[in-house]
């Protein structure tokens, strides 16, 4: 019998390989390491998503085990972040001026709130949890959608190119709770789907900021070392494409 921290990251294995959930790992090229190194990153999403343990794992550290709200623009200085990668690759990564905040809506909505951290960010980082998509908190007058809406009204203020990925928090819970795994692919890459759907349409016309949706675990390591590469490049990839395209107009 395999411990149930093993039999969850097993079960996640096998979610990532259904179609429509995760796209096929592939190794991080050079060139995505370097356009990594030194960026700058915001972390935003609602009261305990998992903003404080998405810090915590990138500097190496265990994720807080109790909720404590993070007082407003706590600022979190810049940080080096060793990335175990596949293929027993490590690659050193600077994120400089991180500032970490609190998930109320008072928070984003302030003037030294979300604005504030993701004003200079190149890369910002949306925290939900799976939760919120299997309860489709992003449709319209919900709380996601309301954190998008708030998104495309800053897009003006950000920096002209700068990308927001989400992060699907605490996927180890709801693997816990299925037994049908083949049943929770299905669904979730239907969700997955209308999220991606509900995103673009908020942020048109800057929908090709969106690097797409990332399932996680900031609670188990291995599901959390997975997801990180394949975030690392999934928001390169978006990057390229885009330079590339603008190339080709
Ligand atoms: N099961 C599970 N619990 C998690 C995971 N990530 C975080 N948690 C727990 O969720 C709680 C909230 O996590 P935090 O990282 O403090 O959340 P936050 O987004 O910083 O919250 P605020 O600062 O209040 O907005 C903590 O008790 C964590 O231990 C996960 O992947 N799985
Ligand atoms: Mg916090």
């Amino acid at each position: 019998m395999p411990s149930p921290a093993l039999a969850i990251f097993r079960a996640f294995l096998l979610l990532a390989s259904f179609p429509g959930i995760e796209k096929h790992v592939v190794r991080l090229v050079q060139a995505a390491i370097d356009w990594w190194s030194g960026k700058k990153i915001a972390v935003i999403g609602p009261t305990a998503a998992g903003k404080d343990s998405f810090l915590a794992r990138l500097q190496n550290r265990e994720i807080p085990r109790v909720h404590s709200n993070s007082p407003m623009g706590e600022r979190v200085k810049s940080f080096r972040v060793k990335l175990a990668l596949s293929h027993h690759r490590v690659i050193d990564i600077t994120c400089k001026g991180v500032i970490n905040i609190g998930g109320e809506t008072d928070y984003r909505d302030a003037p030294a709130g979300w604005l504030a951290v993701c004003k200079d960010a190149d890369v910002i980082f949306y925290v939900m949890t799976i939760k919120d998509l299997s309860e489709k908190r992003f449709l319209k007058g919900r709380r996601i959608r309301e954190d998008l809406d708030w998104l495309m009204t800053v897009m003006p203020h950000l920096k002209k190119d700068a990308l927001i990925h989400i992060l699907i928090n605490k996927v180890d819970e709801e693997i816990e709770s299925h037994t049908d795994y083949r049943a929770f692919a299905v669904e979730l890459s239907k969700e997955l789907h209308a999220l991606d759907k509900a995103v673009e349409t908020v942020l048109h016309p800057y929908d090709s900021r969106y690097t797409g949706a990332t399932l996680i675990s900031m609670k188990s390591k291995p599901i959390y070392t997975l997801a990180i590469n394949h975030v690392l490049r999934a928001v390169y990839s978006a990057f390229h494409e885009t330079e590339k395209r603008k190339k080709a107009a």
